[in-house]
């Protein structure tokens, strides 16, 4: 339906649009994990990074997470309920979190007992010789860089947990003879002891610590000296990771010396792992998984080669690297089939029998293996370590001409004309209380299916069914000379020069990264979406909703890719059961409820610590996404069987769990936190402006269908009795209910203008007062912060209707990572490290800049920044089921044309001027600059 109307009322937009640039390219290979280019079918995902002689693909499945189904809940939180609030009420907040802390986390994974592996690793008697010794012989011992901020795993350990030794030496300046020194060595996860020359200096057991140890002179020699560090790392990152500051090294210098005087240590470190097998440690939730990679080694592609170039084709979804070497081009393209499960690599030369090459697979997993399941195919065999997902992979390389053998397990290809490599991936996760799949037949299933279809066959079905989400959007802010740019250097010249088609650029880019992260049918997409090539991601790479999971679907609607926002529905869904659970236990509460953060097995449960991780809305704010869905699409079958019903249980929810706070009689939410900020309190103001956009909603649903008509007046009147939003004695809208802000913080969650966006409870035209007072909140908290927060910041200005400050948010959004907040060679967005959300929230804010549609009209050109004057979109979707095309000149609207899909009244706004028509489903109707509909 959708496609057919895109095409008989393509109108009137100008060729430019099909002229513009939406390619990311590179003159030269990745390096680092962000500089490689991301595939994905929202399924299986692939980094490609393109090098000459070592081809290295990355690849994850999305169902390979850490751990098992089970209950997440405290089974006796609800008993400590009340108590808590008292506390909170009293204005005992300490007293109120440690009690949560002792009776309100959810329960974590099993945990062993740390005491007898510690005592035995640390029984250097039984050691053969001492590696603390200064004389100790490491000269048989491996190197490696460090601090590394990430951890050991990044520099060539990755997986590695255990009990490690590190050692290094240095040589005592004559002029510090007879001075105690400090050694200044950052953080080292999880525990050391650190010796020198044999002493022990200091032990540390906290990670976050930074290990300043004053060593007195009469431990200390002429010449070299050495320092042996044991290392006991239980999880995640591990080693001598240094300060976040990578500025500042590991070094020692003179007691009350002053730091510059500092000897700094090589970063080359001896190492020994003793003992990889620390006791397990309970987590709360579990973390997403690489897969594998897939390496190819081209032993004659090394010097001499030039004509480099790498590429990803936003409208094709393939990537490409091209180079010339001795005279041939080769050509590599690769995609990752949505219709047919797999990863695709086309190698192709402009000279018969010259491709020469051999691949191979491999995994980071500790429990995995490969093996030769016949000539050209190999296959993978993976366990994730203490979890119940397995995952296998099969590779087929299929080559025209040449030579094609087995050796030492991997596939040599000699003389070939052209060849394919197809990967398939699979693990038994059936569903989130369900593990019971069989990995190798569905890989191999899916290797079968590809056996058949020619690799034209595979690739026009590819772009076929790609192309049909993709192509509905365009747009172009003009050309810029950049555009000749590579994108790297593009990302480098952004905000110094003006280049707005880069805008659009990453724009759609976001729309890419949904595309290829979260089709129908998919999980949705995580904090990486379904990119990560580390086994201890941050953030275990689940699914954080104090903000992080909803952005990432910030485009869906508007960008006009509402199909790949259902992977959120069924994921709600599926937390409506798990959450029902916690509703009950923590609550005795029906319907349901989702803590900060969630993960593949769908935990519920608050988790971490107590300051933050009781947090009850995130069933609420996902739930508004289902709404949004429906105001877009004004599908009401999807409103009566899925919207509806799941909106409504977190409105019951709701209904029990709201109380009166006594000081004002209204109602608030608590126990709970603003995201992140000032601890545990009752009543918080993102809560309740979440809460009262819920009940309005589920209150005009209840309405349009028609039911639940005594439900609605107990939703409204909660709704009327909510703790309303307040001005502060700074201007500022409060965070919370008493008025305790600190005008000085400037942290990245702004949480309380949730009503601003994505809200639609504080607006310009129902109460500019607290517009202009929200506006206040976000100067105070600045300007900067991590990738999302610039994101969001986006969405805010275009909301307060500052299109040159959202702009200046595009600009520093758009920048190098190497500053925090930015983007990473690839556009991905930097937390940093990586996170996906920044992506989406940033497509989103731009056209935010665009087009609004939640006061119940179309505002044309809202927030239109100074240097967007010229461009036009095609494809961009409004709430009450219009999609609009538009072109705007030196800063004007010049053409309009809205599409209604569902026949509703329409009313535009621009420029002070209001149109009003009523609209016949399926009619496009042109509108002139000065809002007359052109009949
Ligand atoms: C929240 C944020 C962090 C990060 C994490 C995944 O905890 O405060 O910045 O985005 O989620």
């Amino acid at each position: 339906m959708r496609l057919t109307l895109g095409l008989v009322f393509a109108g009137f937009l100008s060729g430019s649009l099909q002229a513009q640039d939406l390619k990311l390219w590179y003159n030269q290979p990745a390096e680092q994990w962000t500089d490689a280019l991301p595939l994905g079918n929202g399924r299986i995902g692939a980094m490609v990074f393109g090098g000459v002689n070592r081809e290295h693909i990355q690849f994850n499945e999305e169902t390979l997470w850490t751990d098992s189904p089970r209950d997440y809940n405290m089974p006796d939180g609800a008993k400590y309920l009340n108590d808590i609030r008292q506390l909170l009420f009293a204005g005992k907040q300490k007293e109120a979190e440690a009690l949560a802390a002792k009776h309100f986390m959810g329960l974590k994974s099993k945990e062993e007992e740390r005491a007898p592996w510690v005592e035995k690793v640390r029984d250097l008697a039984s050691l053969k010789s001492n590696p603390s010794a200064a004389k100790y012989n490491d000269s048989k011992w491996k190197t490696i860089q460090l601090p590394a901020i990430n951890g050991w795993e990044t520099v060539g350990l990755e997986g590695l947990d255990g009990a490690v030794w590190l050692r290094n030496s240095f040589v005592l300046p004559d002029d510090w003879a007879g001075k105690d020194l400090v050694f200044d060595l950052g953080k080292i996860r999880d525990h050391d002891f650190t010796y020198v020359n044999g002493h022990l200096a200091g032990t540390t057991a906290n990670a976050s610590d930074g290990r300043m140890y004053v060593v007195s002179a009469d431990k200390l020699k002429k010449g070299v000296n050495h320092i042996s560090i044991q290392v006991l790392n239980y999880f995640d990152k591990g080693g001598l990771v240094g300060y976040k500051d990578t500025s500042r090294p590991m070094r020692v210098y003179p007691k009350g010396a002053s730091e510059q005087q500092a000897v700094i240590l090589s970063r080359s470190w001896k190492y020994m792992i003793q003992d990889d097998d620390p006791p397990l440690v309970g987590t709360y939730q579990a973390s997403y998984q690489p897969f594998g990679d897939l390496l190819l080694t081209f032993p004659d592609a090394s010097k001499g080669v030039s004509d480099y170039k790498r590429e990803l084709d936003l409208t094709t979804a393939i990537s490409k690297t091209t180079y010339v070497s001795k005279g041939v081009r080769y050509t590599r393209e690769y995609f990752v089939s949505q219709p047919d499960q797999c990863l695709v690599v086309r190698i192709t030369s402009d000279k018969k029998q010259s491709i020469n090459f051999q691949a191979g697979l491999r995994s980071s997993h500790k429990q995995s293996a490969v093996r030769v399941i016949d000539p050209t195919t190999l296959g993978l065999s993976l366990q994730v370590k203490d979890g119940a997902l397995k995952g296998e992979s099969i590779l087929k390389v299929n080559a025209i001409g040449g030579k094609t053998r087995v050796k030492n397990g991997q596939i040599h290809v000699s003389g070939a004309n052209e060849v394919v490599l197809y990967l398939t991936a699979a693990t038994n996760y059936k569903n989130f209380k369900d593990v019971s799949g069989d990995a190798a037949a569905l890989a191999k299933a899916d290797m079968e299916k590809l056996a058949q279809q020619s690799y034209g066959s595979l690739l026009n079905k590819h772009l076929n069914e790609y192309q049909q989400y993709f192509n509905r959007l365009s747009l172009s802010f003009g050309s810029s000379s950049e555009s000749t740019l590579p994108t790297d250097q593009r990302i480098e010249q952004f905000a110094k020069n003006n280049d707005p088609a880069f805008a659009a650029l990453y724009l759609q880019y976001g729309r890419y990264l949904l595309i290829s992260s979260s089709r129908p049918g998919t999980r949705p997409a995580n904090l990486q979406g379904i990119w990560n090539d580390l086994l201890t991601p941050s953030w275990g790479s689940k699914y954080t909703t104090n903000i992080n999971l909803e952005m990432n679907y910030w485009p869906a609607e508007s960008l006009n890719l509402s199909e790949m926002h259902e992977p959120l529905f069924d994921m709600i869904e599926e937390l409506s059961q798990t959450g029902a659970e916690t509703a009950r236990k923590y609550y005795n509460a029906p319907g349901f409820v989702v803590h900060h953060n969630t993960d593949i097995w769908r935990g519920t449960a608050p988790i971490n610590n107590s300051n933050h991780g009781i947090w009850v809305s995130g069933g609420a704010w996902l739930s508004t996404h289902l709404w949004e869905r429906y105001n877009y699409t004004q599908d009401k079958e999807f409103l009566r069987n899925r919207a509806y019903p799941l909106m409504r249980k977190v409105a019951l929810f709701f209904n029990s769990y709201l109380v009166k706070d006594p000081a004002t009689g209204l109602l608030v939410s608590g126990p709970t936190n603003s995201p992140e900020q000032g601890g545990l309190v009752m009543g918080a103001a993102m809560d309740h402006q979440i809460i009262r956009d819920l009940y309005s909603a589920c209150i005009k649903a209840s309405e349009i269908l028609n039911t639940d008509g005594e439900l609605r007046k107990i939703m409204k009147s909660n709704r009327d009795r909510l703790t309303p939003n307040k001005i502060g004695r700074f201007g500022q809208l409060q965070e919370w209910t008493v008025d305790i802000d600190d005008t000085t913080n400037k942290h990245r969650h702004v949480s309380h203008l949730w009503g601003v966006h994505p809200g639609a409870d504080i607006t310009w035209d129902k109460d500019p007062e607290m517009m202009k007072a929200a506006r206040q909140s976000l100067i105070y908290r600045g300007d900067e912060g991590t990738g999302w927060s610039l994101a969001w910041k986006i969405n805010f200005w275009s909301r307060f209707k500052d299109g040159d400050h959202a702009w200046k948010m595009v600009h520093m959004l758009i920048s190098p990572a190497a500053k925090g907040g930015g983007s990473y060679v690839n556009l991905f967005d930097a937390h940093p490290p990586f996170q996906i959300d920044g992506n989406f929230g940033g497509a989103a804010g731009i056209a935010e800049m665009l087009l609004q549609s939640h006061s119940g009209y179309l505002d044309i050109l809202p927030s239109l920044p100074s240097a967007l004057k010229d461009g036009e979109i095609k494809g961009l979707c409004a709430r009450g089921g219009f999609e609009l095309e538009m072109k705007w000149k030196d800063g004007k609207l010049s053409d309009l044309s809205v599409l209604s899909k569902a026949g509703n009244t329409c009313t535009v706004k621009y420029a002070g001027k209001e149109l009003k028509f009523a609209t016949e489903r399926g009619k496009r109707y042109p509108i002139d600059s000065a809002l007359q509909l052109i009949k």
